[in-house]
């Protein structure tokens, strides 16, 4: 059982090329997330942010590994800050920063869980190395490193290695994968839903099976949740949008299906850009997700939203 919500801020933008990223802790909690949080949950602690580097070195464009001492050192940072809260029976939030992240993240959390089961919703696998990647951004990497393939300092971080077993992941929305990624989701035979699958048997039941997987395996589940996987129609802030996304409504329910289960135990909103996003609309988007993670209604949920500019 865990004894409240510690919210961690990750605001890093070096695992890929759009400034931005990086202002995402402070927009979402400039929308209130706090406040809808602790409406829901009376234990509610900001932990403040992890010291990121902001600053590119230099021009990288044939980078295999694009700023990859930044990226490494605030995700040794990152996984200190989850390893912490869940050492205290928190439940770690980790808000992003682009998904480079939950290389830290995910380091955190494997210190006190075995057999962790992670939700990977995302347009996108992440399960590139240097040798696959076609970008050299490190935001395409965190899962494989995090299963230990790619460079050492990133498989390595907080100093063990895996974190992840491959049998413990479960894809949702997946839908631009690279062909180093696919191969790696053939070999493994990771779990994944498509959107196509989630429009043939409905999100709830999606949800249902996801959690039947990993509860028979795992002694935790982590939601990783680019904010990509949603069609970007109802999800524009984002750095590297894929058309045919899962829908607005289906997302509100993963995350009341998810909630209703009580069974995460850790969770991360990643790749948010505000200064990619129309109206706010991604921002107010991640608000409304992450309340509906902690049981608020859709209601409630609703109440966060900002007065239009023009209601002011
Ligand atoms: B995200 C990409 F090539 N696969 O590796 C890559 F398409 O965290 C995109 O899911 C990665 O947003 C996207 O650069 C990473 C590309
Ligand atoms: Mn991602
Ligand atoms: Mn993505
Ligand atoms: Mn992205």
């Amino acid at each position: 059982m865990k004894t409240g919500i510690s919210i961690i801020g990750a605001p890093v933008w070096l695992g890929q090329t759009h400034y931005g990223t990086n202002l995402g802790p402070y927009a979402l909690r400039a929308a209130g997330i706090l406040d809808a949080l602790t409406l829901l949950t009376a234990d509610v602690i900001d932990a403040g942010n992890i010291a990121a580097d902001t600053k590119k070195r230099s021009k990288q464009r044939r980078s295999r590994l694009k700023n990859l001492r930044a990226v490494v050192t605030a995700n040794e940072e990152l996984a200190e800050m989850v390893s912490l809260a869940t050492g205290r029976h928190r439940f770690p939030l980790v808000l992003g920063g682009d998904h480079s992240i939950a290389i830290g993240t995910l380091a955190g959390l494997a210190r006190h869980y075995h057999n962790l089961g992670v939700i990977w919703y995302d347009a996108h696998a992440d399960m590139n190395t240097p040798e696959t990647s076609p970008s050299g951004n490190i935001h395409g990497m965190p899962l494989a490193a995090s299963m230990g393939l790619g460079h050492p300092s990133l498989v390595q971080v907080a100093g063990y290695m895996p974190k992840v077993k491959p049998e413990n992941i479960v894809f949702i929305g997946i839908r631009d994968i690279d062909p180093g990624e696919r191969e790696l989701i053939r070999t493994q035979k990771i779990k994944q839903f498509t959107v196509a699958d989630i429009n043939e048997r409905g999100m709830p039941q999606i949800i249902r099976e996801t959690l039947d997987y990993l509860l028979s395996r795992c002694d935790g589940i982590h939601l990783s949740f680019d904010l990509d996987g949603i069609d970007p129609s109802a999800a524009p802030g984002v750095g590297t949008p894929v058309p045919g996304g899962i829908s607005w409504a289906d997302s509100l329910l993963a995350m009341q299906e998810l909630a209703h289960s009580g069974q995460i135990t850790s969770a991360e909103f990643v790749e948010l850009n505000p200064l990619l996003d129309k109206d706010q609309r991604t921002t107010q988007a991640t608000v409304r997700l992450v309340s509906l993670l902690f049981g608020g209604s859709a209601v409630t949920a609703a109440r966060q939203e900002l007065p239009a500019a023009t209601d002011i």
